[in-house]
């Protein structure tokens, strides 16, 4: 597989480009099955524009990778989109300045990344790498070559990962970052390109590996490997089945089911901005905004419909069931994953340290006795409940001092502030601080029709 992955020279005030750092570095490493063209591109916007579309010509990469470096921005920055647009107050370095002039007249306004940043942001937070997605990559000569980059891509015809990445300034306090650092970002993000192309690669054996898909899925946080395995097993997800996420955000459990089992997804989110992350998972997915209660997908078409932690955002759950058992088709089967009253108040570490945020969540939560008779009065049958637990051991705690689930912010200052402290001290005794991950899987069947067949 061969990346070819390009930094930029000094420019401006910035007197070490950490970019050219990388790059050098990254030039004489051998990383195996990964073949790295690496360059260093000057900053400037005619010469740079015109060098990184030669290289993809020449060297007709997999996948295309420029960074550059954003002075002042405190961690990676995945750039989501690139604009038709020169425009800054300051020289390239063979001075030219641009004034709100077009990259290419007459081309498209915007071009959105093809890497699979939801699995950068997904691996670089695991390792506890500051990571944010951005949708500026800035007027000046790297969103010009981004934007070059893509747009040769596409005249090409050549549907390949490719993006910008900006790294902070070298430092070791905020908002710098250490160059080992982001090497080893920029690593970690390679690696995830080579693994996500091996994973679109049609080379399925029909067999479901869910070893793989736990190791894997473990790593990134909001995915329960329990979770997408009891989804597609009870489920009986195959390579022939039609499965649509209600809800399904940034796409990983439905680009999850789709990656192990080969069927066909679909993912339904009022959000455009989580649908615009949604279409750069790696697989093949049919991604489309709507609601949970009219998702605008046609009928009785799904073996599978099911939304993960998205029940409790409902205004109308009887509505969601009833969507859902029009888009089944007879036998298919609904499932919503949600937090029971029991989890709620033994969650871990949130409920045991956090105590406070147990009442505000139950209260955001529907009872599950209600979803059940809410299913049965719209029809489904073998309505019935089935747990999955994952348990890991957190040695960053990052999250919750960066208040990450949203029942950290429904309760007093004093109170996050003495429970941080009680983590903060296990973190300190024991090493780690065990997290239990555990969720209800609510299943229903629309009933096969009972009338006699006639033959
Ligand atoms: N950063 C500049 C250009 C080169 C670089 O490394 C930018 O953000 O446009």
């Amino acid at each position: 597989m061969r990346i070819l992955l390009t930094g930029f020279t000094p420019f401006l005030d910035v007197d070490v480009n950490p970019t050219a750092l990388i790059i050098e570095h990254m030039a004489t490493q051998h990383y195996p099955g990964l073949e790295i063209i690496a360059e260093v591109l000057p900053t400037m916007y005619d010469t740079a524009g015109a060098r990184i579309e030669a290289l993809i010509t020449e060297h007709t990469p997999d996948s295309v990778v420029c960074l550059g470096v954003a002075q002042g921005r405190s961690a990676i920055n995945l750039e989501c989109v690139a604009r038709n647009r020169d425009s800054t107050t300051r020289p390239d370095n063979a001075g030219a300045i641009r004034d709100d002039t077009p990259i290419i007249p007459d081309g498209a306004e915007t071009y959105l990344a093809t890497l699979p940043l939801a699995r950068f942001q997904a691996a670089l937070t695991g390792q506890g790498i500051p990571v944010v997605y951005s949708d500026d990559a800035g007027a000046y000569v790297c969103n010009h070559v981004f934007y070059r980059a893509r747009h040769a891509l596409e005249q090409q015809g050549r549907a390949i990962p490719c993006g910008f990445i900006h790294v902070p300034g070298i430092g070791e306090e905020p908002p710098g970052l250490p160059l080992a650092t982001m090497i080893a970002a920029v690593e970690m993000c390679l690696h995830e390109i080579a693994a996500s192309l091996n994973d679109s690669q049609p080379a399925h054996t029909g067999k479901l590996n869910y070893d793989a898909l736990a190791a894997q899925y473990a790593r990134s946080r909001g995915i329960h490997p329990a979770v997408l395995n009891s989804l597609a097993m009870t489920g009986g997800v195959t390579s022939s089945s039609k499965v649509a996420e209600i809800g399904c955000g940034t796409g990983n459990y439905i680009n999850g089911l789709v990656t192990h089992t080969d069927c066909a997804g679909w993912g339904i989110d009022p959000s455009n901005e989580m649908l615009a992350y949604a279409r750069q998972q790696p697989t093949a997915l049919h991604i489309q905004p709507g609601f949970a209660h009219e998702t605008g997908l046609p009928p009785g078409l799904f073996d599978l419909v099911y939304s993960v932690d998205v029940i409790h955002h409902l205004d109308d759950t009887a509505a969601y069931f009833r969507e859902a058992y029009r888009l089944l088709r007879p036998g298919g089967k609904i499932c919503t994953v949600t937090d029971s009253e029991a989890i709620i108040r033994t969650r871990q570490p949130l409920s045991t340290h956090f105590p406070e945020t147990i009442a505000p969540e139950l209260a955001r939560y529907p009872h599950i006795a209600d979803l059940e008779s809410s299913m049965s009065q719209v029809g489904f049958q073998g309505i019935e409940q089935q747990a999955a637990e994952d348990r890991t051991r957190l040695t960053d705690i990052s999250a919750y001092r960066e208040k990450v689930f949203s029942a950290l912010h429904l309760i007093a200052e004093e109170d996050f502030q003495r429970g941080l402290a009680h983590l903060e001290a296990e973190l300190q005794e024991k090493g780690a601080v065990v997290r239990v991950s555990r969720y209800v899987l609510l299943w229903g069947i629309k009933p096969v029709d009972q009338r006699p067949r006639i033959t």
